[in-house]
């Protein structure tokens, strides 16, 4: 499985050693590189070694430092100097996007396969389009670090009027809007400060596993400024109280030691925490059944024995549910519970049989600890249980056995079943599904995972089209993986672009389209004519993206037979991604979507309350 990096391992001892001992990098590359730049490179010399740092080129070590191999791109006037700074480190690559938006979905799609990830985009017109994308990492937990470039710091006190701005004197804005989405929000307008104020950006993306903002006046980004002390200042995680962590498991255990039928229950919140590991030590030691959050999916190996399947409320996997509602002592692992994963809040859980143990605080009645870490909470709480199997033997009484797959005429028209039961085989220990906001969501539940297989879902954001740029974005963090889409029609349509770049940069992706001609997630909630979608020749517009020289792959399929066909060629296709259009029925779709759409109706509908 490729490394997953997180945001206590992004640098190992070698790039700290490497750090230390290399020379930096003077060299800019870049066509645009003007005299007035050369100028500005003009060298420093600290302690009789060439250091040259400027602002542009620190933010560019810093990013490389944490590990990141690429950041993604979109150029603007108020951003040249900084992307040729960006270019001067010759350790990450520069991947341009078509959009703001899909730039910052493919950072979160890296950050999710990389640990940590860099959006670089324009004042104003590139910001506000990529805060979108921002407040989706914001929401699920990824430290995507966003750079603006800015007016000239010299504009700020003037009562100059400048493009990309309201057309107003106000610059404000923009950094103002950004401190809502992100753990930490810096403006740099003198050299000076940089480094500081990049660090403090850094450090907190990491530590808070969030986004952060940083924004540079465009005339700063070639400013020398000083060179970069240790990475360890940025990296380096303040430890768990001891005392607290303590008490904690001390208190977790004397929970669980009234409990007869205690189990685990596994959020999206864990990966985040870096606890993946210990969640499997803790449910080793106590031989119980663990249960998955939808938005967790694959978070826990689903081939570990006492996984029981994925728990969503009334639509969970057979007999999920049932042991969830039996056990009396549920140990909920980085959970989020919103009215989506709740079903309408027909399934939080709280009260007493209940202990939360989130990335930073533990809590349960009569308890409340905070700044300890949850890998650390975990793993002192395993080595103080014993075994506690009954929602084990209760689960195999229960267990239904799975009913046997009925494979389609393959000259019937294309089924949805049918669909999910091809791309069951594809799935082995090297792929990550990424599925995207509609049916995708539930039919991506019904695919079993091998252990190492990865599965990406925006559950808490939810914005249609992230999973065209994530898919991107993951497929250049991990490029050892098999990357599989799942993707609805009107999903496709808002950031297809990103399908243009797969092709640029030659991913293999292999992109599952699903044609059923309409919003049928929201068909399901409530619908209307505004849930009819307008056809595209979704096959044909990767001809159209392939322009001269790209390797892309369209292909629409009506039935099992062209489907298993498409799939044949797909996986042969080595040098750019295959978006296969899989024509449904518009009413075709998942049982699940149609109860969670009942629920989620329901609780929108709730009356206001009395005044
Ligand atoms: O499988 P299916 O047909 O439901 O998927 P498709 O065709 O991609 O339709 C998705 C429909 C949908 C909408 C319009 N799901 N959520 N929404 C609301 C929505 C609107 N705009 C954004 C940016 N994100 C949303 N989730
Ligand atoms: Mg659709």
């Amino acid at each position: 499985m490729t490394t997953i990096y997180s945001a206590n391992n992004l640098i190992g001892q070698k790039d700290l050693d490497s750090h230390t001992k290399k020379q930096p990098n003077t060299e800019i590359t870049s066509s645009r590189k003007s005299s007035m730049v050369q100028d500005k490179m003009r060298t420093i010399r600290n302690n009789n070694t060439i250091e040259t740092y400027t602002v542009g080129s620190y933010l560019a070590t810093r990013l490389s430092q944490i590990g990141l191999k690429h950041h993604f791109v979109v150029a603007g006037d108020y951003t040249l100097v900084l992307l040729d700074q960006l270019l001067t480190n010759k350790d990450m690559k520069q991947i341009c996007c078509s959009n703001e938006l899909n730039c910052g979905f493919s950072a979160e799609g890296y950050a999710r396969a990389h640990g940590a990830a860099a959006a670089i985009v324009t004042f104003s017109v590139g910001a506000l389009s990529a805060f979108d994308a921002i407040g989706g990492a914001y929401a699920e937990n990824l430290p995507v670090i966003l750079v603006s470039g800015a007016p000239n710091s010299n504009d700020r006190a003037t009562e100059h009027l400048l493009h990309h701005t309201l057309g107003t004197h106000d610059f404000t804005y923009q950094l103002e809007m950004a401190k809502k989405i992100t753990c930490a929000a810096v403006t740099i307008s003198s050299a000076v400060d940089a480094p500081d104020k990049i660090d403090y950006a850094i450090r907190t993306a990491l530590r808070e596993s969030k986004p952060a903002y940083i924004e540079i006046a465009c005339n700063i980004a070639s400013a020398p400024c000083a060179a970069p002390g240790p990475i360890s200042s940025v990296i380096n995680e303040e430890p768990s109280d001891t005392e607290t962590l303590q008490a904690a498991v001390a208190a977790a255990a004397e929970f669980l030691r009234t409990k007869k039928k205690p189990m685990l229950l596994i959020g999206s919140k864990l990966r985040s925490a870096d606890a993946e590991q210990e969640a499997i030590e803790l449910a080793d030691a106590l031989g119980c059944s663990v249960a998955v959050m939808a938005a967790a999916k694959s978070f826990f190996p689903e081939d570990h024995p006492q996984f029981i399947g994925i728990y969503w409320g009334e639509i969970s996997a057979p007999g999920a549910q049932a042991i969830v509602d039996w056990s009396d002592g549920v140990i909920c692992i980085g959970a989020l519970f919103n009215d989506y994963s709740t079903v309408g809040w027909t399934s939080e859980q709280k009260g007493a049989g209940v202990l939360i143990a989130d990335p930073h605080r533990v809590y349960m009645e009569g308890y409340d600890f905070s700044r300890i870490h949850l890998r650390d909470f975990l793993s002192g709480l395993a080595h103080k249980v014993e075994k506690k199997e009954a929602t084990m033997v209760e689960f195999a009484r229960i267990k239904t056995m799975s009913p046997t797959e009925i494979i389609a005429n393959p000259n019937e028209n294309l089924m949805r079943v049918e669909l999910v039961r091809q791309i069951r085989p594809l799935i082995t220990a090297n792929t990550t599904v990424i599925a995207e906001t509609g049916d995708s969501w539930f039919n991506g539940m019904k695919l079993n995972l091998p252990g190492g297989a990865r599965f990406e879902i925006e559950m808490q954001w939810g914005h249609i089209g992230w999973s065209v740029p994530a898919s991107f974005g993951y497929a250049l963090g991990a490029p050892d993986r098999r990357i599989i889409a799942l993707i609805g029609d009107g999903a496709f349509q808002l950031t297809a672009q990103a399908v243009g770049q797969m092709i640029r940069e030659k991913l293999p992706v292999i992109i599952f389209l699903i044609n059923n001609h309409g919003y049928t997630i929201e068909v399901e909630i409530h619908d209307g004519p505004y849930n009819n979608v307008k056809n595209w020749d979704y096959a044909g517009l990767v001809k159209v993206f392939n322009a001269e020289d790209g390797q892309g792959l369209g292909m629409r399929v009506n039935n099992g037979g062209e489907l298993a066909e498409a799939i044949r060629v797909a996986l042969a296709n080595h040098d750019g991604p295959t978006l296969i259009e899989c024509v449904i029925d518009r009413d075709d779709c998942t049982a699940e979507l149609i109860s969670w759409g009942h629920l989620v109706a329901k609780a929108n509908g709730r009356p206001p309350l009395p005044q």
